[in-house]
């Protein structure tokens, strides 16, 4: 897959706005904060092109960075507690009318912080990605903030944790 010279295409803040789903589309996934559009820059080898903070809430609606053959899907994060009710409920409705609106998801990137273990938000989306039939894979970011052992300790216990969710380990 070609994934030069990606654009960013549109951000909807709500299901209405979503755009057509006429190409495959990328999906990421994950907590407020976890690294999710770092992920995406450094998939597409772009600085900022993902809009990328120390401070978590940054992304507050489904963008949608365009590529010749898909779309890469930037979430908004959930998790974080200093967003307000009204604010945690558009994130629900605008991700789960996202999800399940019968488009043409190839795959959702779950991200997960390495340095703790999934948070119950965490196993909620990979118990929904699980029974919705929606591909996906677990990807781990922050590992580099630990050490050997610890990363060895980490991935025993991911790996004992999903695999009841069919995750290959
Ligand atoms: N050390 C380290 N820092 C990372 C990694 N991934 C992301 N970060 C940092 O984590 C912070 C948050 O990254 P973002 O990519 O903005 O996270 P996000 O998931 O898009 O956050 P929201 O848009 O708020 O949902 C930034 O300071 C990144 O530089 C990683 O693998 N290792
Ligand atoms: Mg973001």
């Amino acid at each position: 897959m070609n994934f030069q010279n990606a654009v960013f295409e549109s951000a909807s803040g709500r299901v209405e706005q979503l755009p057509p789903s006429s190409v495959p589309e990328i999906v990421f996934s994950g907590r407020s904060n976890v690294g999710k559009s770092s992920l995406i820059n450094k998939l597409l080898n772009r600085k900022s092109l993902a809009r990328v903070s120390a401070k978590p809430g940054k992304t507050g609606t489904v963008n949608f960075y365009r590529l010749p053959d898909c779309r890469l899907v930037d979430l908004p994060g959930y998790g974080y507690a200093k967003v307000s009710a009204s604010e945690k409920l558009r994130w629900a409705e605008l991700v789960e009318g996202y999800l399940n609106a019968g488009r043409n998801i190839r795959l959702v990137v779950q991200i997960v912080d390495f340095r703790h273990m999934p948070t119950r938000d965490d196993l909620h989306m990979i118990e929904f990605l699980a029974q919705a039939g929606l591909p996906f894979l677990v990807v781990a970011t922050k590992s580099d903030k630990l050490n050997k052992t610890q990363r060895t300790q980490q991935m025993d216990a991911y790996c004992a944790l999903l695999k009841n969710c069919r995750i290959p380990c």
